[in-house]
């Protein structure tokens, strides 16, 4: 690191105030035009740099973390989820990597909550119908869809995007139930009026509507598999503002079209940006392009989250949002 200023790659375009503040602040090469970056431009920039800027696009794999010069000491990730870094090779290498959790959470959870209404209200379908002149007036039987009052949802992961969506949820009347590796604090419980199901299969046979909310990791890699999918019931929704990873997409898109599940909204899927061409030819399905934080208030707060990871490392600390913690 020269005069301490750490060398730094951003891989994308960020906000304005963001990149300004990192030119204040560090040696920084920008992404002006977001061209995203290529393997080999990763691997390039890891073999002089300090540190990188990655985001979800951004493949940081063992191939790309092998280039990587002595001088390479921390990955600072635009972004919560960190499944796109190979965190072993990393941990391996003694790089550091950090994200940017909290930030991103309340923008997420109305994204969530905006889909679990979508779908069952089939906002979407009625949008289209009226742009396309389909619509000839107000009709006792045309485009119903089903409440949401009073039925039940089950949060898949209750983090604090799960916490979040639950607070939600509540104020629309549903009926909160969660699953999670570990059960939250009794008085979050309390606070939530959220049933704990220690069974996963047992959660989702008897939910109205699922929302998945944990990260993908190894460990949830289509969680929600064709298998159980198959438990749940078929007037049930599924909304993914998580990871497209942690479901069998493939398994869902054939319930979908059988009818043995009633819709899916999704915001996220497993081959981004690539979509499954099935799920354009489904018309119960609400489909986002990976936007859950996507608000000018939320990229700059990551942006702050991120200076403060490599200011602080920079300045022979220990950086705030470490993802590894015994490194
Ligand atoms: C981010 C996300 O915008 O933070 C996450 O995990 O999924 C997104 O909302 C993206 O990851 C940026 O890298």
């Amino acid at each position: 690191m020269s005069n301490n200023k750490p060398k730094v790659v951003v891989t994308r375009k960020l906000p304005d105030p963001v990149e300004t503040r990192m030119m204040e602040l560090f040696d920084v090469q920008l992404n002006l035009e977001d061209k995203p970056m290529s393997q080999n431009e990763l691997a390039a920039a890891v073999k002089t740099c300090d540190v990188l800027v990655p985001t979800v696009t951004d493949h940081i794999d063992s191939g790309v973390l092998a280039q990587a010069g002595d001088q390479f000491r921390l990955i600072a990730n635009y972004g919560t989820g960190v499944d796109h870094i190979d965190l072993a090779t990393a941990r391996q290498r003694g790089i550091l990597v950090t994200n940017t959790p909290d930030v991103l959470t309340e923008d997420t959870a109305d994204m969530t909550m905006a889909l679990i209404l979508a779908v069952p209200r089939r906002l979407m379908e009625g949008e289209h119908a009226l742009r396309d002149g389909r619509w000839s007036g107000w009709s006792p039987t045309w485009m119903l869809g089903h409440r949401i009052h009073g039925k039940r949802l089950g949060i898949v992961g209750m983090g604090r995007i799960g916490q979040a969506v639950a607070k939600r949820a509540k104020g629309f009347g549903l009926s909160i139930h969660y699953h999670n590796r570990n059960r939250v604090h009794e008085t979050v419980e309390q606070e939530l009026e959220a049933t704990y199901w220690e069974s996963l299969d047992q959660m989702l046979a008897r939910m109205d509507f699922i929302s998945v909310n944990c990260p993908h990791t190894p460990a949830t890699y289509h969680l929600l598999s064709a298998r159980r999918l198959k438990l749940l019931q078929p007037h049930a929704v599924v909304v993914n503002t998580a990871r497209g990873e942690i479901i069998d997409e493939n398994a869902m898109i054939r319930m979908l079209k059988a009818d043995e599940l009633a819709g899916a909204g999704l915001d996220v899927y497993e081959n981004e940006p690539a979509i499954n061409p099935k799920f354009l030819e489904l018309s119960n399905v609400t489909l986002l392009p990976h936007m859950g934080s996507a608000t000018c208030e939320g990229r700059i707060d990551m942006g702050e989250k991120v200076l403060i990871n490599i200011k602080t490392f920079a300045d022979g600390h220990s950086p705030p949002d470490r993802v590894l913690l015994d490194i």
